[in-house]
């Protein structure tokens, strides 16, 4: 039988006629896999029907990693993504995240089942203990419900779909500027985003009348994003006394606290002292939500293990919460992983490793420090024009130098540094050996006046 006379020709009338032929014919099954070319999805010679995208430009943030692998230069530098280096620019594992692993190895028992949807259950109590406190009156009361969640951007991004659900305001305040995934993670959650005023260029430092101000005239019961320590990208937190003036506005006018903590520890060295401001406004008895990530202080970045906790008032209404949470998770990614989570219970679990780990916390957070005045002594020595100071004052991960767009696109094709156009560099990306090469750029760059 020949009925493939029309299959191979390109008009589509003429397939019409040949996929009716064959119909009518009642082929054969190779007879019925050619017609099934006229279809849209399959093969053969319609277009893709993804045809009609454009290409969507890389990510602000991890788009500087991709095009920095790109280029061949030896004296390349990623000052990009917020991910920690050692002194010979090398990705670090915690020495106590290999002893933990080596001990789940070593463990013929675990297994890898489902964890229930909540996550590994004994991690979540301690993640709540580490960021709360082992004192904390609401643990010590049941009001806290934690659900482990994939690193910090997924506790928002649970948090932020269950307020959308479940919580009478659907507006959020975040600080201007704030980490460039915030607005996404929060109009996709269903959440409205507006921004209060945080930062100001003139002094480097926080807008403090600003913020009052904004979150003062926020309508009444908004939800307000607080980056618990190390605001990225400014490195600019508001002091204790601040914080206090922060959290008597925000419970006077009823104003949801959601505190993002990314970087507990890597701010001041201290665990305690970096979970502060959080610790305020449990101890007033208040309601609060807080995202944790143990990307950065643990350095399980690519295991993507964090948590999210509700603080709520009763531990009735903390159970129903934790009920809700799931059906908010359940159709999202099911249950999270399982590895990263039991690294970081064992490490919390031990007394032993946990001292360790505070210990090589608190070393990256030194080096952090010491590139700060790496860099401020080298910009000096070079008399290169300006006030830097703020490299010294601003606090964690990242410098937000006041390097505009211009300048940053001319140190990466002059000098091969790579950074986030706003101007902010990761200082735990820097070393002593490539302060020099860092300070040289920057003076090249500001004495050109681009
Ligand atoms: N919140 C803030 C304020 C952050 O800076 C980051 C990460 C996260 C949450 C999310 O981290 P996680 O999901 O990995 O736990 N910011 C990085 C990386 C370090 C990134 O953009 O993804 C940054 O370079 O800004």
């Amino acid at each position: 039988m020949k009925t493939n006379d029309f299959s191979s020709s390109s008009s589509p009338s003429d397939r019409r006629i040949g996929a009716l032929l064959r119909h009518l014919t009642a082929g054969t099954d190779a007879d019925r896999v050619s017609s099934v070319f006229a279809s849209p999805t399959s093969g053969g010679a319609g277009g893709s029907v993804f045809a009609h995208l454009v290409q969507a430009p890389e990510d602000a943030i991890l788009g500087v990693t991709i095009a920095y692998n790109k280029d061949p230069s030896p004296i390349k530098l990623n000052l990009g993504v917020g991910a920690y280096r050692t002194e010979e620019g090398k990705p670090l594992v915690l020495n106590v995240v290999r002893k933990a692993e080596q001990q789940l190895i070593n463990d013929r028992s675990r297994i890898k089942e489902y964890l229930p949807i909540v996550g590994l259950v004994e991690f979540n109590k301690l993640s709540a203990k580490l960021i709360l406190g082992a004192d904390s009156p609401a643990i010590r009361e049941n009001r806290v419900t934690t659900v482990e969640c994939l690193s910090g951007t997924g506790s928002l991004r649970v948090g932020g779909e269950f307020l959308a659900r479940h919580y009478h305001q659907k507006t959020i305040y975040i600080p201007q500027p704030t980490w460039g995934n915030h607005p996404k993670i929060f109009t996709l959650a269903g959440l409205s985003v507006k921004t209060y005023r945080y930062y100001d260029p003139s002094t480097r430092g926080l807008n403090f009348q600003g913020l009052l101000e904004d979150l003062g005239a926020a309508p009444q019961g908004s939800i307000v994003l607080l980056h618990a320590c190390a605001h990225n990208p400014t490195g600019v937190d508001p002091t204790l006394e601040q914080w206090e003036q922060i959290r008597k506005l925000m419970r006077s006018k009823g104003l949801m606290p959601f505190f993002d903590s990314a970087y507990q520890g890597f701010a001041s060295g201290s665990l305690d002292t970096d979970a502060k401001p959080i610790r305020m406004f449990v101890a007033d008895g208040g309601e609060l939500l807080v995202a944790q990530s143990y990307a950065k202080n643990m350095g399980l970045y690519g295991e993507r293990v964090g948590a999210l906790s509700i603080v709520c008032k009763a531990a009735d209404v903390a159970g129903r919460v934790e009920s809700q949470l799931k059906l908010v998770i359940r159709p999202m990614y099911s249950n999270p992983p399982i590895h990263g989570a039991s690294i970081v219970a064992v490490i919390l679990r031990d007394r032993n490793l946990f001292n360790e780990w505070t210990l090589e916390l608190k070393a990256m957070a030194d080096r952090i420090i010491s590139m700060r005045k790496q860099l401020f002594e080298a910009l000096r020595a070079r008399g290169t024009p300006g006030d830097w100071t703020h490299i010294i004052k601003q606090i964690g991960m990242f410098t937000f130098t006041g390097l505009n767009p211009a300048q940053v696109s001319y140190m990466t094709k002059e000098y091969h540094i790579y950074m986030t156009s706003d101007g902010r560099i990761s200082m735990a990306g820097l070393s002593s050996k490539t302060v020099p090469h860092l300070a040289d750029a920057i003076h090249a760059v500001v004495t050109k006046a681009l």
